[in-house]
Order: C-alpha cells, then sequence, then structure tokens
C-alpha cells in the first residue's frame, strides 16, 4: 500500500471509530391544548433538536411526575403558583439569562411577578383567567357570578374544569371569602356549597372543555379563557364573562426541571417560542393572553379584541399562591365530593 493509500484508510479508520453524536432532543413536559406540534416542528427544522412531547392537564399532575422523579424532562409549563411550588423544593435549575436574547420582547410587567420575584427561575408563556361561558342561544338569562352559574335549572348541561383548587376557589369566591387562606374553617363554609354545585356538572374536563359546549352537550361551563376564546371564534353566541365575585388570573410559565439533562436544549426552545412570530403562531391557535409585547404587534385587530383573551379592564382577578400542605387538603375534599354524588 503506498502512502496515500495507507493515510486514507488510516482517516476512514479513524472516522469510524468515532462514537456516534447522540442525535440532540429534548423533552417537553406541557399543557395538552396549548402548545401547537407547529412551532415544535418548527423549531426542529431550525436547531435540529427533536422534541419529544408529552401533556398533563393539570399542575398536580407535573408536581407528581416530577417529585417521583425519573421522569427525564427538559422543560416543563406550571402555572405560577406550581412554579412557586417548585422553586420553594429546588426542582427548577435557574435559567441563563445570556442564552434568551428574546426576552427583551416580553411585556415587562409579565415578569418579576411573585413566584419568581427576580425572573431567575421562570418565563411566562401565555397567561389566562378561569370564567363563565355561556351558550346565548341556549341561556337566555345573564349569568354573571358563580352563584347564577349552579343553579338546578342547568343540572347536566354544565361542563366545568377537573381542577379541584380551580373548584374550591369558586366556591370561596361565591361566599366572598379569601382565595388563598386556606384553612379547615374555610374548607368547612365551601364543603356543603361544592357537594351541591358536583351534582349539577355533567362533564369535568381540562384538557378541552370547549368540545361539549361545541357538541351541544351542554350549555354553559367555567372554563380557560383560551377556550372560551377558540369558542367565541368558532360562534359568537358562546360568550365569555369573568364572575362578579372575581377570578383566577394564571400566569403559565416555561421552566427547566433541576434534573434536565438537555438544559442547552431547552434554553433554546425557550429563545425561539419568545420569538414574536412563533409567539404569534401560539396565540392564533391558543388564543391566550399573550404576555410577548413584540408578538402582540403582530395579532389582528380581531384577535385583540377577542373578549376572553384580552378582558375589559377592572375585572376582579387574583393570581394563586402556594398553599403547602393545605393544597392536600382541597384535593380530597373535591375528590370525596365527587365519588359521592
Ligand atoms: C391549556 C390549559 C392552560 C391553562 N389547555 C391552565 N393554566
Amino acid at each position: 500500500m503506498n502512502l496515500r493509500a495507507c493515510f486514507s484508510l488510516s482517516l476512514f479508520v479513524l472516522v469510524l471509530s468515532q462514537p456516534a453524536r447522540a442525535a440532540e432532543e429534548l423533552n417537553l413536559f406541557g399543557w395538552s391544548e396549548y402548545v401547537p406540534q407547529a412551532v415544535l416542528d418548527g423549531f426542529t427544522k431550525a436547531t435540529g433538536i427533536k422534541v419529544n412531547f408529552e401533556t398533563y392537564s393539570s399542575n398536580e399532575e407535573l408536581l407528581a411526575k416530577l417529585v417521583a422523579g425519573g421522569s427525564n424532562y427538559d422543560l416543563v409549563q406550571p402555572s405560577d403558583y406550581t412554579a412557586e411550588v417548585m422553586i420553594r423544593q429546588k426542582l427548577l435549575a435557574p435559567l441563563d439569562a445570556a442564552k434568551l436574547p428574546n426576552l427583551k420582547n416580553l411585556d415587562a410587567a409579565m415578569r418579576r411577578q411573585p413566584h419568581d420575584p427576580e425572573g431567575r427561575f421562570t418565563v411566562p408563556y401565555m397567561s389566562g383567567t378561569v370564567g363563565i361561558v355561556v351558550n346565548t342561544e341556549k341561556v337566555k338569562t345573564p349569568v354573571t357570578g358563580y352563584r347564577d352559574f349552579f343553579q338546578p335549572r342547568f343540572k347536566e348541561r354544565i361542563v366545568v374544569l377537573n381542577d379541584s383548587r380551580e373548584l374550591v376557589t369558586w366556591a370561596l369566591y361565591s361566599q366572598g371569602a379569601p382565595i388563598n387562606t386556606i384553612n379547615a374553617a374555610n374548607l368547612a363554609k365551601v364543603k356543603p356549597v361544592l357537594a351541591e354545585w358536583v351534582k349539577l356538572v355533567k362533564v369535568f374536563d381540562s384538557d378541552s372543555p370547549k368540545t361539549a359546549l361545541l357538541n351541544g352537550d351542554v350549555d354553559l361551563g367555567i372554563v380557560w379563557s383560551g377556550e372560551a376564546a377558540i369558542l367565541w371564534n368558532t360562534d359568537q353566541k358562546f360568550r365569555y364573562t369573568i364572575p362578579a365575585e372575581g377570578a383566577h388570573q394564571f400566569i403559565d410559565v416555561l421552566a427547566i426541571p433541576a434534573s434536565a439533562k438537555h438544559k442547552e436544549a431547552a434554553h433554546q426552545l425557550i429563545n425561539y417560542i419568545l420569538r414574536p412570530e412563533v409567539s404569534k403562531l401560539i396565540s392564533d391557535a391558543f388564543p391566550y393572553t399573550n404576555p410577548n409585547a413584540e408578538a402582540r404587534k403582530l395579532l389582528s385587530a380581531e384577535a385583540l379584541a377577542n373578549p376572553a383573551s384580552y378582558p375589559p379592564a377592572g375585572a376582579k382577578l387574583e393570581t394563586f399562591r402556594d398553599i403547602g400542605r393545605a393544597a392536600a387538603d382541597i384535593d380530597r375534599l373535591v375528590t370525596d365530593l365527587k365519588s359521592a354524588r
């Protein structure tokens, strides 16, 4: 073998003996009906990083899986109050702001909220409210609050979120009680109220409560605002109202678990989602309140006028806070009441 052939052969052997570079991927655990597949596909096209996407329909489900360990998630999407729990339990990794230049696109008011005062661990994804949606072709009388909503005449005509903290909150509001003070006295106060309410509900659904309304299976619901916004876009007979007694406002965030194996890729996906044109795609598919000021400039006048996505100023809105162990008491109470109905 001449020298040249020998060199080529050794180069060939060298290349073959290199360990194959693992294809880059990351594991996203996010809410159902919230992250368009087109956005994940666009990210893969732009970066070559494959996204494995698994969904959940409650903060409790997310928290339980993360606490149990062994799940390999690289990016999660808790609501503000659950991010607060995760920060307290040291389940989240601090973010590297240098890797997130698109943070500048966010409305500054949406960052540094009480769940993460320095914005070290979380980046707002979408914000929203929980309110009443009514099929006005079927329900002719105004339904302005929780007490009008849970009426015997609406028995078997109701869909609500399948979410214990939400249900207890509505009952607390109906009694004029504070929503973040969960103690035995307040739970005793709402127990008989909820016992009656759960008997009126036909469908509990946190994934896609719009479906039962669209199908005509039910005539009214208490749902995530983005679900109500989709209903409005489909047919304006579906009207959204922020309950007069007050309503839950959430900021859902992106965060990287402390145990994540692909933190670099997770930062890349966060930064990609913060691109105005990408964030607009999310709003187009799931019209919640967009916290990205640059993306909002790209939204149509019609999208910005959707009363569920952008509620009127002056509504009484409150965020949830970390309530520690009382969360388990809420869960037990609601589970027991549902099984007794
Ligand atoms: C998406 C639900 C997101 C709102 N399906 C819950 N915070």
